[in-house]
């Protein structure tokens, strides 16, 4: 590789810390992964961090006073606290664990939403979003009968925003749940002024973080923002562990979202007292050693420097849109690159984007191919299925030229 130097940090290094990148997908074939938005890799300060918790101090948390119990517990809790600061919440009280970006949504439907949404009330959700920022939401709206409302996607794949004022304007909307980048599109959302207008309307902001946190600096208090909802697996943490950031005062008011041990304060059989925040949303034993894989995640992208994460993936798209750009008969789907992030989404002509994934794969390539559990997208799209490569901050020049020598390949044995 001779294009070290134009990225912001040590590529060869960073790609050492990462060793299952470090092999060959088929005989012959160098391992190129370019599924990230799926799930991330994992590099070794993460593994080791996990192996030593289990090594040495592996116990239940919040709940013995041996050794073992106070160490793990100060190990889950100092993991918080680096999640609290890397989305710089002000409280750890703010942070919540739960098993992934989905449950974190249906936490927020199940608990605060059931409690706060009925008949004439509207939330507001978008046409792009991921099956989980949706589903959940129509299952409540069909038990308390509230309306939802999806903001259109416009011909250049981003969010109408004249729309979305509309909605603000005329409906009663009690909150808004948008994603910050698409999974399929790379679209970036303006989120601050979309906060900016919904708290103006009286409405709560949620976020669905899952493609944003792992890739930029995102600060919960500077967006002013009411839920923010992400997983680990995504941003170089195990799987198994996602988080939900929610302002005190209204994770305070919620009522629990599950029943269990951990999460109370006092069980009689008349009836039960809560346990403080965030325990109140943490019922049974929980993700300890996951949520220290995540902290060690944390220190891993906080030393890269979230500033250089972006500036390295916004090369590598750049670099991807450019030369994909090149091959006929592709079809790149999303806004122009200074408006995206993360991913490239394309057709091959009317091959189907599986074959297009199996052929790539026979070359080593990654990818992934479908409708990434964003149907409604792919219907506005006009597609059943796209192709997706992703990059994180292992990627490189290399594997986005070895991703079109693939769709080279692909073209020629389809003899077009
Ligand atoms: N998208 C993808 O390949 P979970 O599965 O709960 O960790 O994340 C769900 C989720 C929510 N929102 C967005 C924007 C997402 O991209 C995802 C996960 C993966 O695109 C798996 S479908």
């Amino acid at each position: 590789m001779t294009d070290h130097n134009t990225y912001p940090f040590d590529i060869a290094r960073i790609r050492a810390d990462f060793p299952i990148l470090d092999q060959e997908a088929h005989p012959g074939k160098r391992l190129v992964f370019l599924d990230s938005a799926a799930s991330s890799q994992k590099p070794r300060q993460v593994i080791d961090a996990m192996a030593a918790y289990y090594t040495r101090d592996h116990a239940n948390v919040h709940r013995g006073i041996h050794v073992l119990s106070e160490r793990a517990t100060d190990a889950y809790e100092g993991a918080r606290e680096k999640i609290r600061a890397f989305v710089n919440a002000r409280s750890h009280r703010e942070i919540v664990f739960t098993r992934n970006t989905t449950e974190s949504v249906n936490l927020v439907a199940g608990s605060w939403g059931r409690a706060n949404l009925g008949p004439g009330d509207v939330v507001v959700l978008s046409a792009m979003e991921h099956h989980s920022n949706i589903v959940p939401w129509q299952i409540l709206a069909a038990e308390r009968g509230f309306t939802i409302r999806y903001i259109p996607v416009t011909g250049t794949g981003e969010l109408d925003l004249d729309a979305y004022a509309g909605f603000l304007r005329d409906d009663p909307v009690k909150l808004v749940s948008v994603l910050h980048v698409s999974n399929v599109l790379g679209t970036v959302n303006p989120v601050t002024e979309m906060i900016r207008d919904a708290h103006a309307a009286g409405a709560l902001f949620m976020i669905d973080g899952a493609q944003s946190v792992p890739h930029l600096a995102v600060d919960v208090q500077a967006l002013d923002v009411d839920f923010l909802a992400f997983s680990s697996h995504k941003m170089a943490g195990p799987t198994g562990l996602g988080v939900l950031y929610g302002k005190r005062a209204i994770l305070e008011a919620m009522p629990p979202y599950m029943g269990g041990g951990e999460m109370i304060r006092r069980v009689t059989l008349e009836g039960s007292q809560w346990n403080d925040l965030p325990h109140k949303f943490e019922a049974g034993t929980p993700a300890i050693a996951e949520a220290v894989g995540l902290g060690a995640a944390v220190d891993y992208l906080g030393a890269l420097g979230m500033d250089n994460v972006l500036a390295h993936e916004r090369i590598i798209v750049e670099y991807a849109m450019d030369r994909l750009a090149e091959v006929p008969g592709l079809t790149i789907y999303g806004p122009d690159t200074d408006r995206r992030n993360g991913v490239t989404t394309f057709t091959l002509k009317d091959i189907h984007a599986h074959d297009v994934a199996q052929l790539l794969d026979a070359e080593g390539v990654a990818i992934r191919a479908g409708h990434h559990c964003a149907m409604p997208l792919h219907q506005h799209l006009g597609v059943p299925a796209t192709a997706r490569a992703s990059f994180y901050v292992y990627n490189t020049k290399a594997d986005v030229d070895a991703l079109v020598e693939a769709i080279y390949n692909a073209r020629k044995l389809f003899r077009f």
